[in-house]
Protein backbone atom coordinates (compact mmCIF):
# COMPACT_ATOMS: atom_id res chain seq x y z
CA UNK A 1 0.00 0.00 0.00
CA UNK A 2 1.81 3.48 -1.06
CA UNK A 3 2.14 5.73 2.25
CA UNK A 4 0.12 8.44 2.23
CA UNK A 5 0.44 11.91 4.47
CA UNK A 6 -3.16 12.26 6.04
CA UNK A 7 -4.29 13.70 9.34
CA UNK A 8 -6.84 11.18 10.62
CA UNK A 9 -5.90 7.18 11.26
CA UNK A 10 -7.00 4.71 9.04
CA UNK A 11 -8.80 3.57 12.37
CA UNK A 12 -10.47 7.08 12.63
CA UNK A 13 -11.64 6.88 9.10
CA UNK A 14 -13.37 3.17 9.26
CA UNK A 15 -15.07 4.05 12.77
CA UNK A 16 -16.46 7.56 11.69
CA UNK A 17 -18.77 4.77 9.54
CA UNK A 18 -19.95 3.21 12.54
CA UNK A 19 -23.62 3.77 12.84
CA UNK A 20 -25.24 3.81 16.51
CA UNK A 21 -27.69 1.89 17.51
CA UNK A 22 -31.01 3.75 18.76
CA UNK A 23 -33.15 2.14 21.36
CA UNK A 24 -36.49 1.06 19.51
CA UNK A 25 -38.32 3.35 20.95
CA UNK A 26 -36.34 6.50 19.60
CA UNK A 27 -35.69 5.07 16.14
CA UNK A 28 -38.84 6.93 14.05
CA UNK A 29 -37.90 9.89 15.72
CA UNK A 30 -38.95 12.66 18.53
CA UNK A 31 -42.78 12.80 16.96
CA UNK A 32 -43.89 9.18 17.33
CA UNK A 33 -42.51 9.56 21.25
CA UNK A 34 -45.14 10.81 23.89
CA UNK A 35 -43.74 11.76 27.38
CA UNK A 36 -45.68 9.52 30.74
CA UNK A 37 -45.54 11.50 33.86
CA UNK A 38 -44.92 8.80 36.93
CA UNK A 39 -44.63 9.42 40.71
CA UNK A 40 -43.59 12.63 41.97
CA UNK A 41 -39.80 12.91 43.19
CA UNK A 42 -37.84 13.61 46.46
CA UNK A 43 -34.38 14.08 46.76
CA UNK A 44 -31.93 11.53 47.79
CA UNK A 45 -31.58 13.61 51.43
CA UNK A 46 -32.15 16.84 53.32
CA UNK A 47 -35.09 17.43 51.71
CA UNK A 48 -36.72 20.72 53.01
CA UNK A 49 -33.32 22.15 52.06
CA UNK A 50 -32.88 21.23 48.60
CA UNK A 51 -36.92 22.04 48.19
CA UNK A 52 -36.66 25.49 49.72
CA UNK A 53 -33.15 26.09 46.93
CA UNK A 54 -35.41 24.72 43.96
CA UNK A 55 -38.41 25.73 44.87
CA UNK A 56 -39.32 25.99 41.05
CA UNK A 57 -38.10 22.65 39.75
CA UNK A 58 -38.23 20.47 43.48
CA UNK A 59 -40.55 17.25 43.17
CA UNK A 60 -41.02 16.98 39.35
CA UNK A 61 -41.89 13.50 38.09
CA UNK A 62 -40.21 10.68 36.48
CA UNK A 63 -40.65 11.05 33.06
CA UNK A 64 -40.82 7.60 30.85
CA UNK A 65 -41.62 7.36 26.98
CA UNK A 66 -44.47 5.20 25.22
CA UNK A 67 -44.80 5.24 21.51
CA UNK A 68 -47.85 7.19 19.99
CA UNK A 69 -47.87 10.31 17.75
CA UNK A 70 -46.92 13.80 18.93
CA UNK A 71 -46.33 15.96 15.70
CA UNK A 72 -47.04 19.46 17.63
CA UNK A 73 -43.18 19.15 18.74
CA UNK A 74 -42.16 19.68 15.19
CA UNK A 75 -44.45 22.65 14.15
CA UNK A 76 -42.30 25.35 15.34
CA UNK A 77 -38.52 25.07 14.96
CA UNK A 78 -36.54 25.27 18.14
CA UNK A 79 -32.60 26.61 18.70
CA UNK A 80 -31.02 24.65 21.15
CA UNK A 81 -27.03 24.86 22.51
CA UNK A 82 -24.96 22.39 24.06
CA UNK A 83 -22.12 22.72 26.21
CA UNK A 84 -19.61 20.26 27.18
CA UNK A 85 -18.47 20.27 31.12
CA UNK A 86 -15.86 19.23 33.21
CA UNK A 87 -13.31 16.44 32.32
CA UNK A 88 -13.36 14.47 29.24
CA UNK A 89 -14.91 11.68 29.14
CA UNK A 90 -15.18 8.88 25.62
CA UNK A 91 -18.27 9.76 23.80
CA UNK A 92 -19.14 13.58 24.43
CA UNK A 93 -18.72 14.03 20.46
CA UNK A 94 -21.76 11.34 20.14
CA UNK A 95 -24.08 13.19 22.24
CA UNK A 96 -23.90 15.79 20.17
CA UNK A 97 -24.11 13.74 16.82
CA UNK A 98 -27.52 12.21 18.54
CA UNK A 99 -28.99 15.24 19.98
CA UNK A 100 -28.62 17.10 16.26
CA UNK A 101 -29.59 14.15 14.81
CA UNK A 102 -33.04 14.37 16.62
CA UNK A 103 -33.39 17.66 16.46
CA UNK A 104 -33.34 17.78 12.98
CA UNK A 105 -35.21 14.07 11.74
CA UNK A 106 -37.91 15.87 14.20
CA UNK A 107 -37.63 19.50 12.20
CA UNK A 108 -34.90 20.04 9.87
CA UNK A 109 -35.12 23.75 10.66
CA UNK A 110 -34.18 23.29 14.38
CA UNK A 111 -31.03 24.38 15.27
CA UNK A 112 -28.32 23.10 17.26
CA UNK A 113 -25.26 25.35 18.76
CA UNK A 114 -22.30 24.56 20.75
CA UNK A 115 -20.73 26.51 23.44
CA UNK A 116 -17.19 26.81 23.45
CA UNK A 117 -14.65 25.52 26.04
CA UNK A 118 -17.54 24.78 28.94
CA UNK A 119 -19.72 26.79 30.86
CA UNK A 120 -17.32 29.92 30.02
CA UNK A 121 -18.61 29.75 26.71
CA UNK A 122 -22.14 30.42 27.88
CA UNK A 123 -21.23 33.04 29.93
CA UNK A 124 -18.84 34.66 26.96
CA UNK A 125 -21.65 34.17 24.42
CA UNK A 126 -18.50 32.25 22.21
CA UNK A 127 -20.57 28.98 20.43
CA UNK A 128 -20.24 27.72 17.09
CA UNK A 129 -23.36 26.18 14.92
CA UNK A 130 -23.14 22.84 14.40
CA UNK A 131 -23.79 21.77 10.91
CA UNK A 132 -23.87 18.18 9.37
CA UNK A 133 -20.79 19.33 7.78
CA UNK A 134 -18.88 20.17 10.81
CA UNK A 135 -19.88 17.35 12.65
CA UNK A 136 -19.14 14.65 10.42
CA UNK A 137 -15.30 14.50 11.52
CA UNK A 138 -16.99 13.85 15.24
CA UNK A 139 -19.03 11.27 14.99
CA UNK A 140 -17.51 8.07 17.09
CA UNK A 141 -14.32 9.76 18.00
CA UNK A 142 -12.91 10.22 21.67
CA UNK A 143 -12.54 13.69 23.03
CA UNK A 144 -13.97 17.26 23.42
CA UNK A 145 -12.03 19.27 21.10
CA UNK A 146 -15.26 19.65 18.59
CA UNK A 147 -16.17 22.31 21.26
CA UNK A 148 -13.82 21.50 24.16
CA UNK A 149 -14.64 21.71 27.51
CA UNK A 150 -14.20 23.45 31.33
CA UNK A 151 -15.17 23.64 34.41
CA UNK A 152 -16.01 26.99 35.49
CA UNK A 153 -19.26 26.80 37.45
CA UNK A 154 -22.16 29.42 37.19
CA UNK A 155 -22.70 30.28 40.75
CA UNK A 156 -23.08 34.04 40.96
CA UNK A 157 -26.15 36.36 40.88
CA UNK A 158 -24.28 38.13 38.03
CA UNK A 159 -23.39 34.95 36.40
CA UNK A 160 -26.89 33.60 35.68
CA UNK A 161 -28.30 36.89 35.03
CA UNK A 162 -25.50 36.74 32.12
CA UNK A 163 -26.59 32.94 31.44
CA UNK A 164 -30.18 34.41 31.16
CA UNK A 165 -29.20 37.82 28.98
CA UNK A 166 -26.83 35.32 26.51
CA UNK A 167 -29.51 32.51 25.86
CA UNK A 168 -31.94 35.36 24.98
CA UNK A 169 -29.57 36.96 23.00
CA UNK A 170 -29.45 34.37 20.74
CA UNK A 171 -32.99 32.88 20.97
CA UNK A 172 -32.01 29.81 22.44
CA UNK A 173 -35.03 27.92 23.26
CA UNK A 174 -32.79 25.04 25.73
CA UNK A 175 -29.92 24.36 26.82
CA UNK A 176 -27.94 20.93 27.35
CA UNK A 177 -25.55 20.51 30.05
CA UNK A 178 -23.42 17.20 29.51
CA UNK A 179 -21.27 16.97 32.75
CA UNK A 180 -20.43 15.08 35.90
CA UNK A 181 -22.60 15.41 38.99
CA UNK A 182 -21.15 18.96 39.71
CA UNK A 183 -21.96 20.11 36.29
CA UNK A 184 -25.99 18.53 35.78
CA UNK A 185 -25.98 20.27 39.61
CA UNK A 186 -25.15 23.67 37.76
CA UNK A 187 -27.38 22.33 35.18
CA UNK A 188 -30.61 22.01 37.65
CA UNK A 189 -29.52 25.79 39.74
CA UNK A 190 -29.64 27.20 35.73
CA UNK A 191 -33.16 25.44 35.04
CA UNK A 192 -33.92 26.85 38.47
CA UNK A 193 -33.07 30.39 37.40
CA UNK A 194 -34.90 30.39 34.79
CA UNK A 195 -38.18 29.30 35.95
CA UNK A 196 -37.64 31.70 38.65
CA UNK A 197 -37.35 34.64 36.03
CA UNK A 198 -40.52 32.84 33.76
CA UNK A 199 -38.86 32.27 31.02
CA UNK A 200 -39.58 29.37 28.51
CA UNK A 201 -36.65 27.68 28.54
CA UNK A 202 -35.63 23.70 29.21
CA UNK A 203 -32.43 22.94 30.91
CA UNK A 204 -31.60 19.15 30.27
CA UNK A 205 -28.50 17.01 31.64
CA UNK A 206 -27.00 14.39 30.04
CA UNK A 207 -24.56 11.68 32.71
CA UNK A 208 -20.83 12.09 31.80
CA UNK A 209 -17.97 10.95 33.74
CA UNK A 210 -15.36 8.19 33.49
CA UNK A 211 -15.40 7.83 37.55
CA UNK A 212 -18.84 6.06 37.09
CA UNK A 213 -20.20 7.98 40.02
CA UNK A 214 -23.07 9.79 39.08
CA UNK A 215 -25.50 6.50 38.87
CA UNK A 216 -28.53 5.13 40.85
CA UNK A 217 -31.44 3.44 40.06
CA UNK A 218 -32.52 5.15 36.95
CA UNK A 219 -29.17 6.26 35.81
CA UNK A 220 -27.41 2.95 35.41
CA UNK A 221 -23.83 4.54 34.63
CA UNK A 222 -22.58 7.56 32.93
CA UNK A 223 -20.72 7.42 29.44
CA UNK A 224 -17.24 6.89 29.41
CA UNK A 225 -16.47 4.52 32.17
CA UNK A 226 -16.69 1.58 29.58
CA UNK A 227 -14.16 2.85 27.55
CA UNK A 228 -11.83 4.46 30.17
CA UNK A 229 -11.94 1.40 32.40
CA UNK A 230 -11.00 -0.88 29.15
CA UNK A 231 -8.55 1.39 28.69
CA UNK A 232 -6.81 1.30 31.71
CA UNK A 233 -7.06 -2.56 31.97
CA UNK A 234 -5.54 -3.06 28.50
CA UNK A 235 -2.23 -0.61 30.60
CA UNK A 236 -2.62 -2.69 33.49
CA UNK A 237 -3.15 -6.12 32.01
CA UNK A 238 0.27 -5.39 29.96
CA UNK A 239 1.86 -4.49 33.38
CA UNK A 240 0.47 -7.87 34.94
CA UNK A 241 2.28 -9.33 31.75
CA UNK A 242 5.57 -7.37 32.69
CA UNK A 243 5.19 -8.53 36.38
CA UNK A 244 5.35 -12.12 35.50
CA UNK A 245 7.87 -11.90 33.00
CA UNK A 246 10.37 -10.17 34.89
CA UNK A 247 9.07 -11.40 38.25
CA UNK A 248 11.55 -8.53 40.00
CA UNK A 249 8.89 -5.43 40.40
CA UNK A 250 6.28 -4.71 42.57
CA UNK A 251 3.73 -2.10 40.61
CA UNK A 252 1.89 0.41 42.29
CA UNK A 253 -0.68 1.76 39.57
CA UNK A 254 -3.01 5.09 40.78
CA UNK A 255 -5.97 5.07 38.83
CA UNK A 256 -8.20 8.33 38.35
CA UNK A 257 -12.00 8.39 39.53
CA UNK A 258 -11.75 11.06 41.83
CA UNK A 259 -13.59 9.83 45.23
CA UNK A 260 -15.30 6.81 44.08
CA UNK A 261 -13.11 3.58 43.23
CA UNK A 262 -15.34 1.76 40.93
CA UNK A 263 -12.56 2.07 37.73
CA UNK A 264 -10.19 0.26 40.26
CA UNK A 265 -13.29 -2.20 40.94
CA UNK A 266 -13.63 -2.82 37.54
CA UNK A 267 -9.81 -2.87 36.15
CA UNK A 268 -9.58 -4.97 38.89
CA UNK A 269 -11.89 -7.60 37.70
CA UNK A 270 -10.64 -7.44 34.31
CA UNK A 271 -6.90 -8.02 34.99
CA UNK A 272 -7.20 -9.80 39.02
CA UNK A 273 -3.68 -7.74 40.17
CA UNK A 274 -2.85 -8.97 43.54
CA UNK A 275 -4.01 -6.18 45.44
CA UNK A 276 -7.31 -3.95 44.51
CA UNK A 277 -7.46 -1.62 47.34
CA UNK A 278 -10.94 -0.56 47.94
CA UNK A 279 -11.58 3.36 49.45
CA UNK A 280 -15.23 2.93 50.69
CA UNK A 281 -14.25 -0.39 52.47
CA UNK A 282 -11.23 1.55 53.76
CA UNK A 283 -14.02 3.83 55.26
CA UNK A 284 -16.11 1.65 56.34
CA UNK A 285 -13.91 -0.11 58.39
CA UNK A 286 -12.20 2.70 59.67
CA UNK A 287 -8.83 1.34 58.67
CA UNK A 288 -5.80 4.18 59.36
CA UNK A 289 -3.02 4.33 57.24
CA UNK A 290 -0.53 2.23 59.07
CA UNK A 291 -3.20 -0.45 58.73
CA UNK A 292 -3.65 -0.26 55.05
CA UNK A 293 0.19 -0.60 54.93
CA UNK A 294 0.39 -3.11 57.13
CA UNK A 295 -2.33 -5.36 54.82
CA UNK A 296 -0.27 -4.23 51.87
CA UNK A 297 2.97 -5.70 53.72
CA UNK A 298 1.20 -8.33 54.47
CA UNK A 299 0.73 -9.69 51.02
CA UNK A 300 4.36 -8.85 50.07
CA UNK A 301 5.79 -10.74 52.72
CA UNK A 302 3.49 -13.98 52.06
CA UNK A 303 4.40 -13.28 48.25
CA UNK A 304 8.04 -13.33 49.16
CA UNK A 305 7.80 -16.34 51.07
CA UNK A 306 6.78 -18.08 48.03
CA UNK A 307 9.78 -16.72 46.65
CA UNK A 308 7.96 -13.92 44.44
CA UNK A 309 8.99 -10.67 45.01
CA UNK A 310 7.09 -8.76 42.72
CA UNK A 311 3.26 -7.94 42.18
CA UNK A 312 0.76 -5.46 41.19
CA UNK A 313 -1.53 -3.25 43.68
CA UNK A 314 -4.20 -1.09 42.09
CA UNK A 315 -4.89 2.23 44.26
CA UNK A 316 -7.64 4.38 43.47
CA UNK A 317 -6.80 7.92 43.66
CA UNK A 318 -9.31 9.01 46.33
CA UNK A 319 -8.01 6.46 48.80
CA UNK A 320 -6.46 9.63 50.46
CA UNK A 321 -9.94 10.81 51.62
CA UNK A 322 -11.52 8.27 52.90
CA UNK A 323 -8.30 7.03 55.33
CA UNK A 324 -10.40 8.46 58.16
CA UNK A 325 -7.12 10.91 59.73
CA UNK A 326 -6.73 12.10 56.14
CA UNK A 327 -10.18 12.38 55.71
CA UNK A 328 -10.46 14.41 59.11
CA UNK A 329 -7.06 16.30 57.99
CA UNK A 330 -8.68 17.21 54.55
CA UNK A 331 -12.16 18.40 55.69
CA UNK A 332 -10.62 20.60 57.86
CA UNK A 333 -7.61 21.59 55.75
CA UNK A 334 -10.89 23.11 53.32
CA UNK A 335 -12.24 25.37 55.70
CA UNK A 336 -8.47 26.47 57.02
CA UNK A 337 -7.45 27.40 53.58
CA UNK A 338 -11.00 28.37 52.57
CA UNK A 339 -11.26 30.95 55.76
CA UNK A 340 -7.10 32.05 55.47
CA UNK A 341 -7.50 32.12 51.59
CA UNK A 342 -5.87 35.64 50.98
CA UNK A 343 -3.40 35.09 53.51
CA UNK A 344 -2.18 31.78 51.94
CA UNK A 345 -2.50 33.27 48.86
CA UNK A 346 0.49 35.79 49.32
CA UNK A 347 2.79 33.42 50.86
CA UNK A 348 5.47 32.53 48.11
CA UNK A 349 7.27 29.62 49.57
CA UNK A 350 5.46 25.95 49.93
CA UNK A 351 7.04 25.58 53.34
CA UNK A 352 5.73 28.50 54.42
CA UNK A 353 2.51 27.86 53.27
CA UNK A 354 2.62 24.34 55.18
CA UNK A 355 3.98 26.44 58.38
CA UNK A 356 1.36 28.78 58.40
CA UNK A 357 -1.84 26.33 57.71
CA UNK A 358 -0.45 24.10 60.74
CA UNK A 359 -1.21 27.01 62.73
CA UNK A 360 -4.74 27.05 62.28
CA UNK A 361 -5.20 23.26 62.35
CA UNK A 362 -5.84 21.24 65.60
CA UNK A 363 -1.99 19.66 67.38
CA UNK A 364 -3.64 16.26 66.41
CA UNK A 365 -4.11 17.35 62.71
CA UNK A 366 -1.22 19.68 62.71
CA UNK A 367 1.16 17.05 63.96
CA UNK A 368 -0.19 14.72 60.95
CA UNK A 369 0.24 17.55 58.20
CA UNK A 370 4.07 17.73 59.73
CA UNK A 371 4.78 14.04 59.46
CA UNK A 372 3.69 13.90 55.71
CA UNK A 373 6.24 13.45 53.00
CA UNK A 374 6.24 17.54 52.25
CA UNK A 375 5.57 16.57 48.50
CA UNK A 376 2.10 15.12 49.50
CA UNK A 377 1.76 17.97 52.33
CA UNK A 378 1.45 20.55 49.42
CA UNK A 379 -0.86 18.77 47.13
CA UNK A 380 -3.17 18.69 49.94
CA UNK A 381 -3.12 22.30 49.94
CA UNK A 382 -3.27 22.26 46.14
CA UNK A 383 -6.65 24.74 45.13
CA UNK A 384 -9.46 22.95 45.13
CA UNK A 385 -11.46 23.19 41.99
CA UNK A 386 -14.34 25.46 41.29
CA UNK A 387 -16.60 23.32 42.58
CA UNK A 388 -14.80 22.64 46.09
CA UNK A 389 -13.61 19.54 45.30
CA UNK A 390 -9.91 18.50 46.27
CA UNK A 391 -7.85 17.58 43.05
CA UNK A 392 -7.13 13.91 43.72
CA UNK A 393 -5.74 13.50 40.53
CA UNK A 394 -2.60 15.56 41.52
CA UNK A 395 -1.67 13.57 44.81
CA UNK A 396 0.59 10.88 44.72
CA UNK A 397 -1.05 8.28 47.42
CA UNK A 398 1.24 5.68 45.71
CA UNK A 399 4.43 6.98 46.68
CA UNK A 400 2.93 7.66 49.98
CA UNK A 401 2.34 4.15 50.12
CA UNK A 402 5.67 3.33 48.87
CA UNK A 403 7.64 5.01 51.47
CA UNK A 404 5.71 3.13 54.65
CA UNK A 405 5.69 0.09 52.98
CA UNK A 406 9.79 0.30 52.47
CA UNK A 407 9.48 1.63 56.22
CA UNK A 408 7.44 -1.57 57.30
CA UNK A 409 9.12 -4.27 55.48
CA UNK A 410 12.60 -2.50 57.18
CA UNK A 411 11.80 -2.54 60.22
CA UNK A 412 10.30 -6.40 59.94
CA UNK A 413 14.03 -7.79 58.06
CA UNK A 414 15.61 -6.28 62.08
CA UNK A 415 13.41 -8.73 63.26
CA UNK A 416 14.43 -11.64 60.83
CA UNK A 417 10.50 -11.83 59.57
CA UNK A 418 11.41 -10.47 55.93
CA UNK A 419 13.77 -11.97 53.91
CA UNK A 420 12.38 -10.45 50.45
CA UNK A 421 13.43 -7.54 47.68
CA UNK A 422 11.33 -4.91 47.50
CA UNK A 423 11.34 -3.02 44.56
CA UNK A 424 8.75 -0.53 43.45
CA UNK A 425 7.33 1.23 39.99
CA UNK A 426 4.71 3.63 40.54
CA UNK A 427 2.46 4.40 37.02
CA UNK A 428 -0.57 7.07 37.41
CA UNK A 429 -3.41 6.07 34.51
CA UNK A 430 -5.87 8.78 34.43
CA UNK A 431 -5.76 11.23 31.59
CA UNK A 432 -4.72 8.44 29.31
CA UNK A 433 -8.02 6.93 29.18
CA UNK A 434 -10.36 10.47 28.92
CA UNK A 435 -10.32 10.61 24.88
CA UNK A 436 -10.34 6.90 23.90
CA UNK A 437 -11.96 6.30 20.74
CA UNK A 438 -15.56 5.25 22.40
CA UNK A 439 -16.33 1.43 22.46
CA UNK A 440 -19.31 0.32 20.97
CA UNK A 441 -20.81 0.72 24.17
CA UNK A 442 -20.53 4.37 24.81
CA UNK A 443 -20.61 5.07 21.35
CA UNK A 444 -24.43 3.43 21.21
CA UNK A 445 -25.16 5.22 24.76
CA UNK A 446 -23.56 8.41 24.06
CA UNK A 447 -25.60 8.61 20.97
CA UNK A 448 -28.63 7.35 22.56
CA UNK A 449 -28.20 10.07 25.58
CA UNK A 450 -27.77 12.93 22.92
CA UNK A 451 -31.16 11.62 20.53
CA UNK A 452 -33.08 11.51 24.30
CA UNK A 453 -32.12 14.49 25.59
CA UNK A 454 -33.60 16.27 21.93
CA UNK A 455 -36.60 14.25 23.21
CA UNK A 456 -36.98 15.67 26.34
CA UNK A 457 -35.95 19.46 25.08
CA UNK A 458 -38.99 19.12 22.07
CA UNK A 459 -41.48 17.97 24.51
CA UNK A 460 -40.82 21.36 26.87
CA UNK A 461 -39.38 19.33 29.98
CA UNK A 462 -36.72 21.32 32.08
CA UNK A 463 -34.80 20.16 35.22
CA UNK A 464 -34.36 16.98 33.75
CA UNK A 465 -31.45 14.27 33.21
CA UNK A 466 -31.08 12.16 29.97
CA UNK A 467 -32.08 8.59 31.40
CA UNK A 468 -31.00 5.31 29.45
CA UNK A 469 -31.44 2.11 31.19
CA UNK A 470 -31.53 -1.30 31.06
CA UNK A 471 -28.31 -1.10 29.78
CA UNK A 472 -26.81 -4.93 30.16
CA UNK A 473 -29.56 -5.69 27.45
CA UNK A 474 -29.28 -4.82 23.49
CA UNK A 475 -29.52 -1.35 22.53
CA UNK A 476 -32.67 -1.72 20.90
CA UNK A 477 -34.14 -3.06 23.76
CA UNK A 478 -32.73 0.03 26.27
CA UNK A 479 -35.49 2.00 27.84
CA UNK A 480 -35.93 6.16 27.88
CA UNK A 481 -36.69 9.08 29.72
CA UNK A 482 -35.84 11.81 32.43
CA UNK A 483 -34.95 11.72 36.03
CA UNK A 484 -35.36 15.11 37.94
CA UNK A 485 -32.25 16.51 38.46
CA UNK A 486 -33.03 17.83 42.37
CA UNK A 487 -33.79 13.91 43.16
CA UNK A 488 -30.38 12.87 43.44
CA UNK A 489 -29.33 16.28 45.55
CA UNK A 490 -28.49 16.15 48.97
CA UNK A 491 -26.40 18.93 50.78
CA UNK A 492 -22.66 18.82 51.49
CA UNK A 493 -19.48 21.40 52.10
CA UNK A 494 -17.45 22.98 49.62
CA UNK A 495 -15.53 25.80 49.61
CA UNK A 496 -16.43 26.13 53.62
CA UNK A 497 -19.84 26.28 53.18
CA UNK A 498 -23.11 24.30 52.55
CA UNK A 499 -24.08 23.42 49.20
CA UNK A 500 -26.35 21.80 46.72
CA UNK A 501 -25.45 18.91 45.26
CA UNK A 502 -26.03 15.68 43.42
CA UNK A 503 -25.00 12.81 45.59
CA UNK A 504 -21.57 10.79 44.52
CA UNK A 505 -22.49 7.21 44.06
CA UNK A 506 -19.66 5.60 46.15
CA UNK A 507 -18.89 1.87 45.60
CA UNK A 508 -21.55 0.02 47.41
CA UNK A 509 -20.04 -2.44 49.65
CA UNK A 510 -23.34 -4.87 50.04
CA UNK A 511 -23.52 -4.57 46.21
CA UNK A 512 -22.78 -7.44 43.93
CA UNK A 513 -19.84 -5.88 42.11
CA UNK A 514 -18.10 -6.05 45.61
CA UNK A 515 -19.30 -9.03 46.68
CA UNK A 516 -17.45 -10.89 43.92
CA UNK A 517 -14.47 -8.57 44.21
CA UNK A 518 -14.50 -9.78 48.48
CA UNK A 519 -14.70 -13.68 47.28
CA UNK A 520 -12.23 -13.21 44.55
CA UNK A 521 -9.22 -10.89 46.30
CA UNK A 522 -7.52 -13.74 48.62
CA UNK A 523 -6.68 -15.77 45.59
CA UNK A 524 -5.46 -12.89 43.06
CA UNK A 525 -3.62 -12.10 46.56
CA UNK A 526 -1.02 -15.02 46.16
CA UNK A 527 -1.45 -16.60 42.86
CA UNK A 528 -0.68 -15.20 39.02
CA UNK A 529 -4.48 -14.79 38.11
CA UNK A 530 -3.34 -11.95 36.03
CA UNK A 531 -6.11 -11.42 32.73
CA UNK A 532 -4.79 -9.88 29.73
CA UNK A 533 -7.53 -8.13 28.25
CA UNK A 534 -5.56 -6.47 25.00
CA UNK A 535 -6.87 -3.22 23.25
CA UNK A 536 -10.56 -2.04 22.63
CA UNK A 537 -11.75 -4.06 19.86
CA UNK A 538 -14.14 -2.16 17.28
CA UNK A 539 -14.58 -4.66 14.57
CA UNK A 540 -14.94 -8.27 15.55
CA UNK A 541 -17.17 -10.66 17.39
CA UNK A 542 -20.19 -8.65 18.93
CA UNK A 543 -19.48 -10.88 22.15
CA UNK A 544 -16.01 -8.83 21.96
CA UNK A 545 -16.68 -5.98 20.71
CA UNK A 546 -20.05 -4.96 22.50
CA UNK A 547 -19.37 -6.45 26.08
CA UNK A 548 -20.10 -4.00 28.66
CA UNK A 549 -18.08 -3.80 31.94
CA UNK A 550 -18.51 -6.39 34.49
CA UNK A 551 -19.76 -4.02 37.18
CA UNK A 552 -22.94 -3.26 35.38
CA UNK A 553 -22.59 -7.20 34.53
CA UNK A 554 -23.25 -7.97 38.04
CA UNK A 555 -25.39 -5.06 39.55
CA UNK A 556 -27.81 -6.32 36.56
CA UNK A 557 -26.94 -10.15 36.56
CA UNK A 558 -30.48 -10.60 39.09
CA UNK A 559 -32.57 -8.78 36.08
CA UNK A 560 -30.78 -10.71 32.64
CA UNK A 561 -33.39 -13.45 31.74
P1 LIG B 1 -15.63 14.83 35.87
O1 LIG B 1 -16.15 14.49 37.22
O2 LIG B 1 -15.83 16.25 35.50
O3 LIG B 1 -16.15 13.90 34.81
O4 LIG B 1 -14.05 14.63 35.87
C1 LIG B 1 -13.52 13.43 36.28
C2 LIG B 1 -12.02 13.41 36.36
O5 LIG B 1 -11.47 12.76 35.24
C3 LIG B 1 -11.57 12.74 37.68
O6 LIG B 1 -11.46 11.36 37.52
C4 LIG B 1 -10.27 13.43 37.97
O7 LIG B 1 -9.97 13.40 39.34
C5 LIG B 1 -10.53 14.82 37.49
O8 LIG B 1 -11.45 14.71 36.43
C6 LIG B 1 -9.29 15.52 36.99
O9 LIG B 1 -9.62 16.84 36.70
P2 LIG B 1 -8.85 17.77 35.68
O10 LIG B 1 -9.23 17.33 34.30
O11 LIG B 1 -9.38 19.12 35.97
O12 LIG B 1 -7.39 17.60 35.95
Amino acid sequence: MAWKSVDVSELQIERRKFEPVLPDILKNGATSVKPVEGKITQSVADRSKIKEIFKNIYGLPEITFKKGTNNAIAEKAVKVAVVLSGGQAPGGHNVIAGLFDGLKIANSKNTLIGYFGGPSGILENKYKVISEKLLCKYRNTGGFDFIQSGRTKIETSEQFCLTKDNLLMSNVDALVVVGGDDSNTNAAMIAEYLKKEKLDKCVIGVPKTIDGDLKNKYIETSFGFDTATKIYSELVGNICRDVNSAQKYWHFIRLMGRSASHIALEVGFKTQPNIVLVGEEILEKKLRIVKVVENIVDVIVKRSQAGKNFGVVLVPEGLIEFIPEMKKLISTLNDALAENASVVAEINSVAGKKEFICTKLPAKLSDLMKSLPSGIASQLMLDRDPHGNVQVSLIETEKLLIEMVHKKLYELKKENKYGGKFSAITHFFGYEGRCGIPSNFDANYTYALGYNAAVLVLNGLTGYLSSVRNLARSPKQWECGGIPLTMMMNIEKRHGKEKPVIQKALVDLNGKPFKEFVKNRDKWALSESYIFPGPIQYFGPADITDMTTRTLKYEQSGLLK
